[in-house]
Protein backbone atom coordinates (compact mmCIF):
# COMPACT_ATOMS: atom_id res chain seq x y z
CA UNK A 1 0.00 0.00 0.00
CA UNK A 2 1.17 3.50 -0.38
CA UNK A 3 2.29 5.07 2.27
CA UNK A 4 0.31 8.24 3.42
CA UNK A 5 2.68 10.94 3.28
CA UNK A 6 -0.09 14.34 3.23
CA UNK A 7 -1.11 15.93 6.72
CA UNK A 8 -4.34 17.57 7.40
CA UNK A 9 -3.57 20.39 4.62
CA UNK A 10 -2.33 17.65 2.15
CA UNK A 11 -3.97 16.39 -1.17
CA UNK A 12 -7.28 14.95 0.45
CA UNK A 13 -8.49 18.26 1.88
CA UNK A 14 -7.11 20.11 -1.61
CA UNK A 15 -10.06 20.79 -3.70
CA UNK A 16 -9.65 19.09 -7.41
CA UNK A 17 -9.56 21.42 -10.39
CA UNK A 18 -8.76 20.35 -13.93
CA UNK A 19 -6.44 23.10 -15.90
CA UNK A 20 -9.06 22.97 -18.15
CA UNK A 21 -11.60 24.00 -15.73
CA UNK A 22 -9.78 27.54 -15.50
CA UNK A 23 -9.38 28.90 -19.53
CA UNK A 24 -8.09 32.62 -19.05
CA UNK A 25 -11.06 35.38 -19.10
CA UNK A 26 -10.39 38.64 -21.53
CA UNK A 27 -7.95 41.32 -19.93
CA UNK A 28 -10.43 43.82 -21.46
CA UNK A 29 -13.58 42.51 -19.20
CA UNK A 30 -12.96 45.78 -16.55
CA UNK A 31 -13.22 43.66 -13.77
CA UNK A 32 -10.36 41.14 -14.39
CA UNK A 33 -7.09 42.60 -13.87
CA UNK A 34 -3.87 41.88 -15.72
CA UNK A 35 -2.39 39.47 -12.48
CA UNK A 36 -5.58 37.56 -12.58
CA UNK A 37 -5.58 37.08 -16.52
CA UNK A 38 -1.65 36.08 -16.52
CA UNK A 39 -2.25 34.01 -13.48
CA UNK A 40 -4.90 31.86 -15.05
CA UNK A 41 -2.67 31.40 -18.34
CA UNK A 42 -1.99 27.33 -18.79
CA UNK A 43 1.70 27.28 -18.57
CA UNK A 44 4.43 25.03 -17.94
CA UNK A 45 7.51 25.91 -15.74
CA UNK A 46 10.62 24.33 -16.78
CA UNK A 47 13.14 25.83 -14.97
CA UNK A 48 12.66 25.46 -10.89
CA UNK A 49 15.21 24.66 -7.63
CA UNK A 50 13.19 22.56 -5.70
CA UNK A 51 15.40 23.51 -2.59
CA UNK A 52 14.61 27.53 -4.04
CA UNK A 53 10.91 26.29 -3.30
CA UNK A 54 11.56 26.84 0.34
CA UNK A 55 9.48 29.47 1.82
CA UNK A 56 10.82 30.55 5.30
CA UNK A 57 7.40 29.72 6.73
CA UNK A 58 8.13 25.84 5.88
CA UNK A 59 12.37 26.33 6.48
CA UNK A 60 11.18 27.21 10.22
CA UNK A 61 8.29 24.40 10.55
CA UNK A 62 10.87 21.81 9.18
CA UNK A 63 13.45 23.44 11.08
CA UNK A 64 11.71 23.42 14.80
CA UNK A 65 10.22 19.64 13.46
CA UNK A 66 13.78 18.41 12.94
CA UNK A 67 15.14 19.96 15.69
CA UNK A 68 17.56 22.27 13.76
CA UNK A 69 18.27 25.88 15.60
CA UNK A 70 18.36 28.55 12.57
CA UNK A 71 20.68 31.36 12.55
CA UNK A 72 17.69 33.38 12.44
CA UNK A 73 15.25 34.93 14.78
CA UNK A 74 11.86 34.28 13.21
CA UNK A 75 10.59 34.41 9.38
CA UNK A 76 11.02 38.32 9.07
CA UNK A 77 14.58 38.01 10.41
CA UNK A 78 15.22 35.84 7.45
CA UNK A 79 13.51 37.05 4.56
CA UNK A 80 15.72 40.72 5.49
CA UNK A 81 18.84 38.43 4.63
CA UNK A 82 17.36 38.03 1.11
CA UNK A 83 18.96 40.79 -0.59
CA UNK A 84 21.85 39.44 -2.80
CA UNK A 85 24.86 41.17 -4.87
CA UNK A 86 25.36 38.11 -7.11
CA UNK A 87 24.53 34.54 -7.66
CA UNK A 88 27.11 33.12 -5.06
CA UNK A 89 25.79 35.20 -2.08
CA UNK A 90 22.34 33.59 -2.81
CA UNK A 91 24.00 30.11 -3.21
CA UNK A 92 25.44 30.78 0.46
CA UNK A 93 22.17 31.55 1.89
CA UNK A 94 20.15 28.56 -0.47
CA UNK A 95 22.43 26.08 0.67
CA UNK A 96 21.99 26.92 4.13
CA UNK A 97 18.03 26.74 3.67
CA UNK A 98 18.36 23.29 2.76
CA UNK A 99 20.07 22.10 5.68
CA UNK A 100 16.60 21.74 7.52
CA UNK A 101 15.44 18.97 4.70
CA UNK A 102 16.44 15.83 6.31
CA UNK A 103 13.95 13.36 5.71
CA UNK A 104 11.59 11.37 3.24
CA UNK A 105 8.65 13.63 4.53
CA UNK A 106 10.28 16.68 4.63
CA UNK A 107 10.80 16.26 0.70
CA UNK A 108 7.38 15.60 -0.46
CA UNK A 109 6.32 18.55 2.09
CA UNK A 110 8.79 20.97 0.14
CA UNK A 111 7.53 19.71 -3.27
CA UNK A 112 4.19 18.76 -1.97
CA UNK A 113 3.69 22.78 -1.26
CA UNK A 114 5.12 23.77 -5.06
CA UNK A 115 3.00 22.13 -6.33
CA UNK A 116 -0.63 23.63 -4.86
CA UNK A 117 1.33 27.12 -5.93
CA UNK A 118 1.75 25.04 -9.44
CA UNK A 119 -2.35 24.29 -9.13
CA UNK A 120 -2.89 28.15 -8.17
CA UNK A 121 -0.93 29.72 -11.05
CA UNK A 122 -2.84 27.32 -13.57
CA UNK A 123 0.90 25.72 -14.06
CA UNK A 124 -0.18 22.69 -15.69
CA UNK A 125 2.94 21.21 -16.04
CA UNK A 126 6.29 21.16 -14.37
CA UNK A 127 9.84 19.67 -14.94
CA UNK A 128 11.44 20.80 -11.66
CA UNK A 129 15.43 20.51 -10.70
CA UNK A 130 16.75 19.27 -7.66
CA UNK A 131 20.65 18.71 -6.90
CA UNK A 132 20.98 15.18 -5.05
CA UNK A 133 24.90 16.63 -3.80
CA UNK A 134 22.92 19.01 -1.79
CA UNK A 135 21.82 16.33 0.61
CA UNK A 136 23.95 13.61 -0.16
CA UNK A 137 27.15 15.86 1.39
CA UNK A 138 25.06 16.70 4.56
CA UNK A 139 24.69 12.46 5.25
CA UNK A 140 20.62 12.61 3.54
CA UNK A 141 20.12 9.13 1.94
CA UNK A 142 19.90 10.03 -2.00
CA UNK A 143 16.37 7.71 -1.55
CA UNK A 144 15.00 10.18 1.16
CA UNK A 145 14.91 13.06 -1.49
CA UNK A 146 14.53 10.92 -4.82
CA UNK A 147 11.47 9.31 -2.94
CA UNK A 148 9.88 12.20 -1.09
CA UNK A 149 9.94 14.67 -4.67
CA UNK A 150 8.66 11.13 -6.04
CA UNK A 151 5.65 10.87 -3.92
CA UNK A 152 4.59 14.19 -4.44
CA UNK A 153 4.86 14.45 -7.95
CA UNK A 154 2.68 11.16 -8.40
CA UNK A 155 0.19 12.81 -6.49
CA UNK A 156 0.20 16.21 -7.94
CA UNK A 157 -0.49 14.09 -11.13
CA UNK A 158 -3.06 12.12 -9.64
CA UNK A 159 -4.43 14.56 -7.46
CA UNK A 160 -4.19 17.95 -9.02
CA UNK A 161 -4.15 17.04 -12.77
CA UNK A 162 -0.08 18.23 -13.14
CA UNK A 163 1.89 16.34 -15.00
CA UNK A 164 5.71 16.73 -14.55
CA UNK A 165 9.39 15.12 -14.98
CA UNK A 166 12.48 15.56 -12.79
CA UNK A 167 15.67 16.79 -13.33
CA UNK A 168 18.40 15.40 -11.77
CA UNK A 169 21.11 18.59 -11.48
CA UNK A 170 24.75 18.17 -10.74
CA UNK A 171 26.67 21.27 -8.95
CA UNK A 172 29.32 22.18 -10.84
CA UNK A 173 31.53 23.78 -8.18
CA UNK A 174 32.61 20.23 -7.42
CA UNK A 175 34.71 18.13 -9.17
CA UNK A 176 33.64 15.74 -11.89
CA UNK A 177 33.98 13.06 -10.29
CA UNK A 178 31.56 13.51 -7.64
CA UNK A 179 28.66 13.83 -10.44
CA UNK A 180 29.85 10.63 -11.86
CA UNK A 181 29.16 9.17 -8.02
CA UNK A 182 25.71 10.83 -8.00
CA UNK A 183 24.65 9.51 -11.70
CA UNK A 184 25.93 6.00 -10.29
CA UNK A 185 23.83 6.50 -7.47
CA UNK A 186 20.75 7.75 -9.13
CA UNK A 187 21.07 5.23 -11.82
CA UNK A 188 19.14 2.03 -9.96
CA UNK A 189 15.96 4.55 -10.29
CA UNK A 190 16.50 5.79 -13.91
CA UNK A 191 12.45 5.91 -14.24
CA UNK A 192 12.28 8.46 -11.31
CA UNK A 193 13.86 11.02 -13.60
CA UNK A 194 14.08 11.82 -17.27
CA UNK A 195 16.90 14.69 -17.53
CA UNK A 196 20.13 16.22 -15.72
CA UNK A 197 21.33 19.32 -15.49
CA UNK A 198 23.97 21.03 -14.11
CA UNK A 199 23.96 24.33 -11.50
CA UNK A 200 25.48 26.40 -8.99
CA UNK A 201 28.25 28.84 -9.69
CA UNK A 202 28.67 28.85 -12.96
CA UNK A 203 31.69 31.23 -13.62
CA UNK A 204 35.00 29.23 -13.53
CA UNK A 205 33.46 25.75 -13.95
CA UNK A 206 32.33 25.85 -17.79
CA UNK A 207 30.29 22.98 -19.17
CA UNK A 208 33.31 21.36 -20.90
CA UNK A 209 34.51 20.31 -17.31
CA UNK A 210 31.28 17.85 -17.68
CA UNK A 211 31.90 16.74 -20.51
CA UNK A 212 32.55 12.82 -20.00
CA UNK A 213 29.45 12.80 -17.30
CA UNK A 214 26.99 14.15 -19.63
CA UNK A 215 28.23 11.44 -22.29
CA UNK A 216 27.48 8.82 -19.70
CA UNK A 217 23.94 9.93 -18.97
CA UNK A 218 22.75 10.32 -22.60
CA UNK A 219 24.02 6.79 -22.94
CA UNK A 220 21.67 6.29 -20.30
CA UNK A 221 19.24 7.64 -22.78
CA UNK A 222 18.61 10.71 -20.44
CA UNK A 223 18.16 14.11 -21.90
CA UNK A 224 20.82 16.92 -20.74
CA UNK A 225 20.31 20.58 -19.96
CA UNK A 226 22.30 23.01 -18.68
CA UNK A 227 22.42 26.69 -16.73
CA UNK A 228 24.44 28.42 -19.11
CA UNK A 229 24.71 31.87 -19.66
CA UNK A 230 23.70 33.60 -16.77
CA UNK A 231 26.60 34.80 -14.86
CA UNK A 232 28.71 33.17 -17.51
CA UNK A 233 30.14 34.04 -21.45
CA UNK A 234 28.22 33.46 -24.55
CA UNK A 235 31.28 30.25 -24.54
CA UNK A 236 29.59 28.44 -22.07
CA UNK A 237 26.74 28.35 -24.16
CA UNK A 238 28.03 27.29 -26.96
CA UNK A 239 30.05 24.74 -24.64
CA UNK A 240 26.76 22.98 -23.34
CA UNK A 241 25.09 23.18 -27.30
CA UNK A 242 27.71 21.28 -28.56
CA UNK A 243 29.77 19.74 -25.70
CA UNK A 244 26.63 18.73 -23.17
CA UNK A 245 24.69 18.26 -26.80
CA UNK A 246 21.84 19.91 -24.46
CA UNK A 247 17.76 19.78 -25.52
CA UNK A 248 17.25 23.42 -23.49
CA UNK A 249 19.79 26.20 -22.16
CA UNK A 250 18.30 27.66 -18.28
CA UNK A 251 18.76 31.38 -18.78
CA UNK A 252 21.33 31.72 -21.59
CA UNK A 253 20.36 35.53 -21.57
CA UNK A 254 23.99 36.49 -22.40
CA UNK A 255 23.31 34.70 -25.49
CA UNK A 256 22.22 37.79 -26.48
CA UNK A 257 25.75 39.26 -26.32
CA UNK A 258 26.95 36.91 -29.75
CA UNK A 259 24.86 37.75 -32.95
CA UNK A 260 26.19 34.11 -34.07
CA UNK A 261 24.85 32.65 -31.32
CA UNK A 262 21.54 34.40 -31.24
CA UNK A 263 21.27 33.22 -34.91
CA UNK A 264 21.60 29.01 -33.85
CA UNK A 265 19.03 29.68 -31.45
CA UNK A 266 16.99 30.97 -33.61
CA UNK A 267 17.71 28.22 -36.27
CA UNK A 268 17.55 25.68 -34.29
CA UNK A 269 14.52 26.81 -32.01
CA UNK A 270 16.57 25.94 -28.48
CA UNK A 271 14.27 26.83 -25.57
CA UNK A 272 15.80 29.29 -23.12
CA UNK A 273 14.25 28.76 -19.53
CA UNK A 274 14.45 32.55 -18.87
CA UNK A 275 14.01 33.67 -15.30
CA UNK A 276 13.26 37.33 -15.52
CA UNK A 277 13.21 38.08 -11.32
CA UNK A 278 16.13 35.60 -10.44
CA UNK A 279 17.89 37.79 -12.69
CA UNK A 280 17.49 41.16 -11.02
CA UNK A 281 17.45 39.85 -7.84
CA UNK A 282 20.73 38.07 -8.45
CA UNK A 283 21.68 41.34 -10.55
CA UNK A 284 21.93 39.74 -13.74
CA UNK A 285 20.21 42.91 -14.93
CA UNK A 286 20.44 46.01 -12.43
CA UNK A 287 16.59 46.49 -13.41
CA UNK A 288 14.01 44.89 -14.54
CA UNK A 289 12.83 47.49 -17.57
CA UNK A 290 16.55 46.16 -18.73
CA UNK A 291 15.73 42.98 -18.56
CA UNK A 292 15.95 41.47 -22.82
CA UNK A 293 13.68 38.65 -22.59
CA UNK A 294 11.11 40.79 -25.17
CA UNK A 295 13.80 41.19 -27.34
CA UNK A 296 14.53 37.87 -27.82
CA UNK A 297 11.00 36.79 -28.23
CA UNK A 298 10.66 39.43 -31.18
CA UNK A 299 14.21 37.88 -32.33
CA UNK A 300 12.61 34.61 -32.49
CA UNK A 301 13.70 32.96 -29.93
CA UNK A 302 12.00 30.20 -28.03
CA UNK A 303 11.65 32.29 -24.55
CA UNK A 304 10.24 30.58 -21.72
CA UNK A 305 9.33 32.61 -18.31
CA UNK A 306 10.08 30.55 -15.01
CA UNK A 307 10.92 31.45 -11.58
CA UNK A 308 13.81 29.94 -10.61
CA UNK A 309 13.84 30.28 -6.88
CA UNK A 310 10.57 31.34 -6.07
CA UNK A 311 11.12 31.90 -2.10
CA UNK A 312 14.02 33.36 -2.49
CA UNK A 313 13.25 35.42 -5.26
CA UNK A 314 9.92 37.49 -4.46
CA UNK A 315 7.46 35.21 -6.92
CA UNK A 316 6.38 32.39 -8.78
CA UNK A 317 5.67 32.37 -12.58
CA UNK A 318 2.80 34.50 -12.29
CA UNK A 319 4.63 36.80 -10.51
CA UNK A 320 7.84 36.93 -12.74
CA UNK A 321 4.81 37.74 -15.73
CA UNK A 322 3.18 40.32 -14.03
CA UNK A 323 6.38 41.60 -13.62
CA UNK A 324 7.53 41.61 -17.46
CA UNK A 325 3.81 43.35 -17.79
CA UNK A 326 4.40 46.46 -15.40
CA UNK A 327 8.24 46.99 -16.43
CA UNK A 328 8.28 46.20 -20.05
CA UNK A 329 4.71 46.54 -20.93
CA UNK A 330 4.74 43.23 -22.26
CA UNK A 331 1.37 42.77 -24.21
CA UNK A 332 -1.19 39.75 -24.02
CA UNK A 333 0.11 38.44 -27.24
CA UNK A 334 3.18 38.37 -26.08
CA UNK A 335 2.13 36.58 -22.94
CA UNK A 336 -0.02 34.47 -24.95
CA UNK A 337 3.70 33.65 -27.03
CA UNK A 338 5.60 33.03 -23.95
CA UNK A 339 2.87 30.56 -22.41
CA UNK A 340 3.03 28.73 -25.54
CA UNK A 341 6.81 28.86 -26.15
CA UNK A 342 6.74 26.67 -22.12
CA UNK A 343 4.22 24.39 -23.68
CA UNK A 344 6.17 23.48 -26.68
CA UNK A 345 9.76 23.04 -24.80
CA UNK A 346 8.46 20.44 -22.43
CA UNK A 347 10.66 17.50 -22.76
CA UNK A 348 9.07 15.13 -20.15
CA UNK A 349 5.57 13.72 -20.76
C1 LIG B 1 20.48 28.71 -9.12
CL1 LIG B 1 19.80 31.12 -10.04
C2 LIG B 1 20.81 29.73 -9.99
N1 LIG B 1 21.87 29.64 -10.76
C3 LIG B 1 22.63 28.58 -10.67
N2 LIG B 1 22.39 27.56 -9.85
C4 LIG B 1 21.32 27.62 -9.06
N3 LIG B 1 20.80 26.78 -8.16
C5 LIG B 1 19.71 27.32 -7.67
N4 LIG B 1 19.50 28.50 -8.23
ZN1 LIG C 1 18.38 27.95 -11.91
Amino acid sequence: MQQCYAGQTGPLAYQLLQPTDRMPAHPQDENFAMHDWLNNLPKAELHLHLEGSLEPELMFRLAERNKIALPWNDVEALRSAYNFGNLQEFLDLYYAGADVLRTEQDFYDLTWAYLQKCEEQNVVHTEPFFDPQTHTDRGIPFEAALNGISAALADGRELLGISSGLILSFLRHLPEEDAFKTLEQALPYRNAFFAVGLDSSEVGHPPSKFQRVFDKARAEGLLTVAHAGEEGPPEYIWQALDLLKVSRIDHGVRAAEDPKLIARLIEEQIPLTVCPLSNTKLKVFADMRQHNILDLLEKGVKVTVNSDDPAYFGGYVTENFVALHESLGMTEEQARRLAQNSLDARLAY
